[in-house]
């Protein structure tokens, strides 16, 4: 059965870590997120390394982007993605773009646009950003991005900035 028969919705999942062990904290995510309640993997990229963007002054990241089926509310997965994050030591402290141990963000949410105080869906700055954009790329070549325009575009208009392919 395709998963649209089954009232589920497509979801996109960008997974960053620059403390304690990134490569591991992103394979401790994805284990986690496959196991939510409501949610199938239907892929994940390769791991990514990337200076930060934002303050320098912080270690490089690990990044990875994951396409699940999910029949959760865009809302109820922004929760379980928030307490894995927890779960995993994030701090949520004063410092904008600071050093964490997990980022989960909800990138996109079947074609939905969504705008409430607690989740913009698509992600904000998805489409400049090389560390989503590539892994993104890599699992999901022809995606049309709501109000974006195609995947292919967003690459080949996104430098690098130092982005690599982990081995
Ligand atoms: N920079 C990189 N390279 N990767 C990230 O996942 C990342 N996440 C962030 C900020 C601090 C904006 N910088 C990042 O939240």
């Amino acid at each position: 059965m395709k998963s649209s028969d089954k009232g589920q919705v497509t979801a996109y999942i960008g997974l960053g870590s620059n403390l304690e062990n990134p490569a591991e904290q992103i394979k401790s995510a994805h284990t986690a997120v496959a196991g939510l309640a409501g949610v199938e993997e239907l892929a994940f990229s390769r791991l990514y390394r990337s200076p930060p963007m934002g303050p320098q002054d912080q270690p490089d990241y690990v990044n990875a982007v994951m396409a699940i089926a999910t029949n959760l509310s865009a809302l109820d997965l922004l929760r379980n993605l928030q307490r894995i994050e927890h779960e995993h030591g994030r701090v949520r402290k004063g410092e904008r773009w600071g050093a964490r141990t997990l980022d989960l963000d909800l990138l996109l949410y079947g074609q939905q646009q969504i705008d409430m105080p607690e989740l913009t869906v698509p992600h904000v700055g998805i489409a400049e950003r090389a560390f989503v954009l590539y892994p993104l790329y890599e699992i999901a070549p022809e995606l049309l991005v709501p109000g974006k325009g195609h995947i292919a575009d967003l690459v080949k208009n996104c430098p690098l900035n130092g982005l690599e392919r982990l081995a």
